[in-house]
């Protein structure tokens, strides 16, 4: 709708209906329409000069679902339906004219598809009404093909054109209503279902084969790496029981293996509401697994992946629930209540954290994808609460954009934000994992539309600080129709542009992230096998008589494994001192800014606006504003405070620390290396380079790099500071958000026709504060012991990270000292047979090396 053209004409005409003193901004698109359709029905019922019961009971039905359950939209709609009938509205052409203007050519359909229905309320359209209805459909300039399919679908007779009625499926699809409300997207979907129905197609499996190829290939390759983790697995395990090899590597391996199997892929499809997210998941999965509606549906994550066989968990905050997987669907979408806003805090009132459907023969799934579903964003804040968490643990997301109102502000805050948050908190990066597709490209119909779209979201996605990675990151699809072709079997432009999609993600899978991952694995191993091969080349040197260890040696030894003992204590206890340490600053910095926080959101609040002009509507939107202030707020304290001023200090002290601990325990490996002939250092080195512990290191061990500050350090904290509202999700100041939903039923509810507004203004501003603060006093404990934690965890997951170098420090050293012992109590017998078993157990690792080259070479190919 194009509000623009609500000119002064409507208003004055408005308030001669009303009788009451109008201002163009009551004329919300809302209220346009449903004056418009007031008009029209009313015209319909007096066209013949008598009102049928049916009639009247028509009436009741069609103005009944437009009208809350709660508020004053019934009062208004009767002043309005008041005036018309006194004025006789629906006979002046100009006044229609008025009324209508601002009318999309969707619009305009579905006011004249309601005026065909009420037309038909008795069983038959009777020729005044259809003069009637061709009058107005003329001059709002509706195809008058338009009008045979109306009449056909409303009286149950004759034939329709199947071009035609494509092209009035594709002009009233719901998703072209999202802009006027919820309301209308469901009455649009209401009356493309009483169209007649278009032929469907025989269902055939015939795309299936080809799907997800590369994926197969992925899995194989990774079935094969875990073979080898376990034939390794099985050589070191026997040297460990001969006490040639020290048991942590064994350990090791298992971790790797662990990694390996785990490996699956989490694709998370996010978006606002009724984008097709649902039914994106469907095509995907070649299958209608997913409950879709126009209106809002997804009530809650859900995830899909493979099962032995088809089972639905429920996950509650404390236990879980198999049920039926018949209630899957119902389980996973809101009730249709909730979704017309009748219901508001149904969800509030939800504890479900997400739904797990495990499928056998779901071919993505089986291929080792997980894939997520997920409630609209911007919709509701608990459905915009319940995606922004589940983006903390997924590979890649899907960005789901509309094409037929493209990038609205809203949606364009999204996409940068999910950009940051999938990066790390890195905004100057664009972000490799994210896919942003454009939907409903079925309801662009002109070439120049379609090339507008394009062009607007390369621009957005592609342009200067861009968004995405390359080309092969966006797509343009209708998933509706692609999802249509699939189940079909036909091979349509939607099939090909979302096999094209389709594409992109898997390699993406396979090839951008998944090889990556397995290389790392494989790096891993191939530096276990040395390890091996090192421990073992030991042994032997310990029975060749190479390698002796004195009385004086060991003493010295066991002096260096108590000593790194006691260094990884003191690491430690001062981590502690500085957890407590932190913790103390940290409560008297809440305190700083809670105590201000009331005055400075009350001061923000003097710069919230809104157009809306119902209650519950204003309500909601200075609660989102609020909540906008409010993330600021948090963010730029935790920035400062607790990021700034507590944590990296300390950091930089612990690191210090550690540094320091690590290089003693080098070098005193090194000097008994020295004395003893033996390599041990040469051992440690590998270890620390292994692929996790010079992740978790790297800042601790370059020689400056601490100055940072450990900025990594904070990429799984949303990247402070950045992102808007980022760090809501995990402190649990996200709860506020659901928690101001149906606060405006508080204050009653409806239209703010005739009340002095800017009072009404305040008097909400004043609530949606006074609440806000009500909640945020009722979770101080509860946010401030998540920021105690965050803080504990950063400062203690550095002192794991250098615990384990220690642990490695100590088991190699004692492994040299039992590989003595040993050699020691062995006949000479035993030696030699020790020395045929190490040759034999070398030969197998060498082996096991040997396969490992030939997979990469294979990946690689
Ligand atoms: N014309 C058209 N309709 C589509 C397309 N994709 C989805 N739809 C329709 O849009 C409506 C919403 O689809 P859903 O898949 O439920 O949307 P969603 O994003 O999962 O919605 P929520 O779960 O409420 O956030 C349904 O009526 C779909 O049939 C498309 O490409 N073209
Ligand atoms: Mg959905």
């Amino acid at each position: 709708m194009n509000t623009a053209l609500v000119g002064s004409e409507a208003v004055d005409l408005l308030s001669r209906i009303t009788g009451g003193k109008v201002s163009q901004r009551h004329l919300s698109p809302r209220v346009i329409f449903l004056v418009a359709l007031v008009t029209v029905l009313l015209g319909v019922m007096f066209a013949d000069g008598t009102v049928s019961d049916e009639e009247k009971q028509r009436w009741q039905k069609t103005i009944n679902q437009f009208i809350p359950p709660e508020g004053n939209v019934r009062q208004l709609t009767q002043l309005i339906s008041k005036g018309v009938r006194q004025n006789q509205i629906y006979k002046k052409t100009k006044d229609l004219l008025t009324l209508t203007a601002p009318l999309s050519d969707a619009e305009r359909l579905l006011l004249i598809a309601f005026g065909y229905e009420m037309a038909a309320a008795d069983g038959e359209i009777a020729t005044l009404e259809k003069k009637y209805l061709e009058a107005v459909a003329k001059l709002l300039g509706i195809n008058h093909q338009y009008l045979a399919v109306l009449e056909a679908g409303f009286t149950h007779q004759g034939t329709v054109d199947p071009a035609v009625l494509d092209e009035m499926q594709s002009l009233l699809a719901p998703a072209r209503f999202h802009e006027l409300d919820t309301i209308f997207v469901k009455a649009a979907s209401d009356i493309i279902a009483l169209l007649p129905a278009k032929p469907k197609h025989q269902k055939t499996q015939k795309h299936r084969d080809s799907y997800y190829h590369k994926l197969q290939e992925f899995q194989k390759y990774r079935q094969l790496l875990n073979n080898l983790c376990n034939q390794l697995n099985q050589v070191i395990q026997d040297c460990s029981n001969h006490d040639l090899l020290p048991h942590k590597l064994t350990e090791d391996i298992v971790t790797v293996s662990h990694k390996i199997q785990s490996q699956r892929f989490r694709l998370a499809v996010v978006g606002e509401f009724s984008q097709g997210k649902s039914t994106l998941l469907n095509a995907l999965l070649g299958e209608e697994i997913q409950p879709v509606r126009a209106i809002p549906c997804s009530g809650t994550v859900t995830v899909l992946k493979y099962g032995a066989q088809k089972r639905v968990v429920c996950r509650y905050k404390d236990r879980e629930e198999e049920i039926p997987p018949d209630q899957y669907q119902e389980k996973a979408a809101i009730s249709e209540d909730a979704a017309l806003g009748n219901l508001i805090d149904e969800l509030a009132q939800s504890d479900i954290e997400e739904i797990i459907l495990e499928h056998p023969d779901l071919d993505l799934c089986q291929n080792g994808v997980e894939i997520v579903d997920s409630p609209g964003l911007n919709e509701n804040p608990k459905r915009t609460d319940i995606t922004k968490k589940l983006l903390k643990d997924t590979d890649a997301a899907i960005f789901l954009a509309n094409a037929s109102r493209p990038l609205t502000q809203g949606e364009r805050d999204l996409i940068q934000d999910l950009k940051i948050k999938l990066n790390g908190g890195n905004k100057n990066e664009p972000a490799d994992n994210l896919f942003v597709v454009v939907n409903f490209m079925d309801l662009l119909r002109r070439e120049k539309d379609i090339q507008q779209v394009k062009q607007m979201f390369k621009n957005f996605t592609q342009g200067i600080n861009p968004i995405i990675t390359g080309e092969n990151r966006i797509h343009f699809i209708s998933a509706q129709a692609a999802l249509d072709a699939i189940l079909e079997g036909t091979e349509d432009e939607y099939f090909k542009a979302f096999y094209s999609f389709t594409h992109s993600l898997e390699r993406f899978l396979t090839t951008e992230r998944g090889l990556i991952q397995l290389k790392q694995y494989s790096g891993r191993l191939q530096q276990l096998i040395q390890s091996g091969l090192d421990g073992l080349h030991q042994a032997e040197d310990v029975l060749d008589g190479k390698l002796k260890i004195s009385q004086e040696h060991k003493q010295n030894i066991l002096e260096k494994i108590g000593e790194a003992s006691g260094r990884d204590v003191k690491i430690r206890c001062l981590a502690d001192k500085l957890v407590q340490q932190a913790i103390e600053q940290a409560e008297q910095c809440w305190d700083e800014w809670a105590e201000g926080l009331q005055y400075r959101i009350e001061k923000k609040s003097q710069n919230w606006s809104s157009d809306q002009n119902e209650r519950e509507k204003l309500f909601q939107d200075y609660a989102n504003q609020l909540i906008k202030d409010l993330s600021a707020d948090f963010d730029d304290w935790f920035e400062k405070k607790i990021k700034g001023s507590i944590i990296q200090p300390r950091i930089k002290v612990l690191d210090r620390e550690i540094h320091q601990e690590i290089e003693a325990i080098q070098s005193s490996i090194q000097s008994l290396d020295l004395k003893t002939g033996s390599n041990l250092s040469g051992q440690l080195d590998l270890s620390i380079s292994g692929a996790e512990l010079n992740m978790n290191l790297a800042s601790s061990m370059g020689a400056d790099s601490s100055d940072e500050g450990g900025a990594g350090w904070f990429a799984g904290l949303g990247g402070g500071g950045l992102v808007t509202g980022a760090l809501l999700a995990f402190t649990g100041l996200g709860l506020i958000p659901v928690a101001l939903i149906g606060g405006a039923a508080a204050l009653g509810l409806g239209w703010l026709f005739g009340e002095d507004e800017d009072e009404v203004r305040a008097e909400v501003k004043q609530s949606v504060c006074e609440q806000c603060f009500k909640k945020l006093s009722e979770l101080e404990g509860e946010i401030f012991e998540n920021v105690c934690e965050n803080i504990a965890s950063v400062l203690y997951s550095r002192v794991d990270a250098a615990s384990k170098v220690i642990e490695q420090a100590i088991s190699l050293a004692e492994n040299l000292l039992e590989q003595q012992e040993k050699a020691h109590e062995e006949t000479l017998e035993q030696q030699e047979a020790d020395k045929a078993f190490i040759a034999q157990k070398r030969q197998e690792l060498e082996q096991v090396q040997k396969n490992l080259e030939a997979i990469l070479h294979q990946v690689a190919v």
